[in-house]
């Protein structure tokens, strides 16, 4: 075990020479101290098994539904490639449960109830979440949720696809009352997690830390936070409302009792296009750090990002009616959705603008983290600008319902969302677990899942423009060679994910000690040890410098500060020095 470093404030960092072992995962033992557990740190891992449970569900759902449409094609001439693998039935089932269990069992509560619980309270300097038990309810409300959406997946499946549109989400067989009451809880548990980040960014901030030098980080949660609790309660109504029609008849929805279908889609994505930003904004959060980080240069435009996820957050609310311009909604209302869905590009641009600007003249590294930042710039700008062409209304009476709105979100939420998560993941992994995990596979591992998902989901931009619907589990010949590519494509990333899980679990076991701070970053959660004491921080922690000053200060694997003699703002050095009656060890060379 690493000897222990105290910094009981950040910055004056203290050696004692003592071996210590003690750290949030192994005090207190035993599995009710995992059960009853009010430590954020233990939470964010009981987190990060069941919704990683989830993912590898949903991942075995899309393989199963890719590999059903390698079948019926010309090509293929044997009686069972005709048929296929599963029925129409099934596979109407099947790209349900992989479209629920992804979006409201894994990549809603992925980065802010892993990452966001684990690093949240260590990057504010703050020893947990403003609200502990809050948190532990989440979880388990998640729990709870899952279990409806297990069992309606168990009693018959559902198969109206994710989006539960009625009136035949009225009509259907199937389990639709458990699983829209499985997402309804599972809205809960995401308010919950948004208030409690909302109250902690607001009163737990350690001395020092203002909002404009808050980690960029913390920001995007912030702005997620504000989404989750302002618009899930609106999904919570609607899928309420559906459970009452579906068990009462009483007719909002459904057009035979005097409902309206279009309604649902109103409230619908009132929630589900904001709720889109909920999956990207925490991987945008993550991007900034990284590459800040991986590029060892101060971040540029600190402000803009931090403004434009909130302007991000606010005009997510503007737009859902781009989701329904084929619904029969009025012309001049699709042309204003239209309009107002060009106005998110602007934000995102500015995202983008910046963080190329922070790696121009960097000195970039490219450990695991950073080849997933490269992973999410490219592949979330080609998300990013198809979603400009749906958003075209001439051009998306077209592209609607097609494979081409496949590919856009898929590169969205997975190329997007997921990459961040991942690059997240192998960032604070140390931190979390301690370990290193090797270098050599990851990158391995890295290059399988961007070759893989770019195999699998560009095709289906292409067979998206020449008119192969989605949701259909057979399709006219011209498109085999397309899907059978698609198909081979989420093979090379089934390798990828299953050589990432090879390595991670190694590293827990195996794994070379992590040092404190194993990037050389600046942010509070590196100045501790790895893993962090259960009280994250000896002492009250101080902000004394930005954590993005990399033409400033300098933080060694062992978490030893130093400020760069030559920086030209030399007042506030001393200012600082004086401040803490101490002199830093200034003998490390800044280049
Ligand atoms: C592991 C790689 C993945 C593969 C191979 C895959 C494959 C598929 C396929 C074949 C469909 C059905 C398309 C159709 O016929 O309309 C689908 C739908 C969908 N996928 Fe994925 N997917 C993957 C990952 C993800 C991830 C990570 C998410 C979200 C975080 C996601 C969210 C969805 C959603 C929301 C739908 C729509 C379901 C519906 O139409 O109701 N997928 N996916
Ligand atoms: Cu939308």
């Amino acid at each position: 075990m690493a000897a222990l470093q105290q910094a009981d404030v950040a910055g004056t960092v203290k050696t004692t020479s003592s071996e210590v072992s003690r750290n949030y995962l192994n005090s207190p033992k035993g599995i009710w101290s995992w059960i009853y557990t009010l430590d954020h740190k233990r939470i964010a891992l009981l987190y990060l098994f069941t919704v990683m449970t989830f993912f590898l569900v949903g991942g075995i759902y899309a393989l199963v539904l890719r590999f059903e449409l390698w079948f019926h094609g010309a090509g293929l001439q044997a009686e069972v490639m005709k048929r296929g693998l599963v029925g129409p039935d099934t596979y109407n089932q099947l790209f349900t449960l992989h479209g629920a269990i992804m979006v409201f069992l894994f990549i809603v509560p992925s980065i802010p109830a892993i990452i966001g619980n684990f690093v949240l309270p260590l990057m504010l300097g703050a020893k947990d979440l403003a609200f502990p038990k809050l948190n532990l309810a989440s979880y388990y409300v998640y729990l709870f949720g899952a279990i409806f959406c297990v069992y309606s997946l168990l009693s018959g499946g559902v198969d109206t696809g994710w989006t539960f549109y009625t009136p035949y989400s009225v009509e259907t067989k199937g389990s639709v009352i458990s699983m829209t009451l499985g997402a309804f809880i599972l809205g809960f548990s995401s308010i919950f997690t948004g208030i409690n980040f909302i109250v902690t960014i607001h009163k737990m901030r350690a001395p020092g830390m203002t909002w404009f030098n808050m980690p960029l980080f913390v920001w995007g949660m912030y702005a997620t936070s504000l989404i989750q609790v302002m618009a899930t309660p609106v999904l919570g109504i609607t899928l309420l409302l559906l459970i009452f029609e579906r068990a009462f008849g009483i007719g909002v929805f459904d057009p035979a009792l005097g409902g309206d279908p279009v309604l649902y889609q109103h409230f619908f994505w009132f929630y589900s296009h904001p709720v889109v930003y909920v999956m990207i904004l925490p991987a945008m959060a993550i991007i900034s750090e990284l590459i800040a980080t991986f590029s060892h240069k101060k971040i540029f435009g600190y402000r803009p990002i931090a403004f434009s996820s909130v302007a991000i957050a606010l005009v997510s609310f503007l737009v859902w009616g781009h989701h329904m311009f084929t619904s029969g909604q009025s012309e001049l209302t699709s042309t204003i959705f239209s309009f107002l869905t060009f106005l998110v590009g602007i934000p995102s641009g500015i995202k983008v603008f910046n963080w190329i600007a922070t790696m121009y003249r960097g000195s970039l590294t490219f450990q695991a983290p950073m080849l997933y930042t490269h992973a999410f710039l490219s592949l979330f700008t080609i998300g990013g600008l198809t979603g400009i062409f749906l958003g075209t209304l001439s051009v998306d009476i077209h592209l609607h319902d097609t494979y081409f709105v496949v590919a856009h979100f898929h590169y969205v939420m997975m190329g997007g969302a997921v990459m961040a998560f991942l690059g997240g993941l192998h960032y604070w992994w140390p931190k979390m677990w301690g370990k290193m995990y090797d270098e050599f596979w990851a990158a391995v591992s890295a290059a399988l899942i961007f070759i893989g998902f770019n195999v699998t989901f560009f095709p289906q931009f292409i067979m998206g423009l020449q008119g192969m619907p989605r949701r259909y589990y057979a399709y006219l010949d011209q498109y085999q060679t397309m899907h059978m590519l698609s198909t081979f494509g989420t093979w090379i990333l089934a390798l990828g994910f299953i050589v990432m899980a090879i390595y991670l679990i190694h590293s827990l076991f195996a794994g070379k000690p992590a040092p404190k701070n194993p990037w050389y970053a600046l942010g509070l959660e590196w100045t501790i040890p790895s893993p962090p004491p259960t009280e994250n921080f000896v002492g009250n922690p101080r902000m004394l410098w930005g954590c993005y000053d990399y033409d400033r200060v300098m933080m060694d694997k062992d978490g030893l500060v130093t400020f760069n003699p030559d920086f030209k703002d030399e007042h506030e050095h001393e200012k600082i020095e004086k401040q803490e009656g101490k002199r830093y060890e200034t003998t490390r060379s800044f280049n």
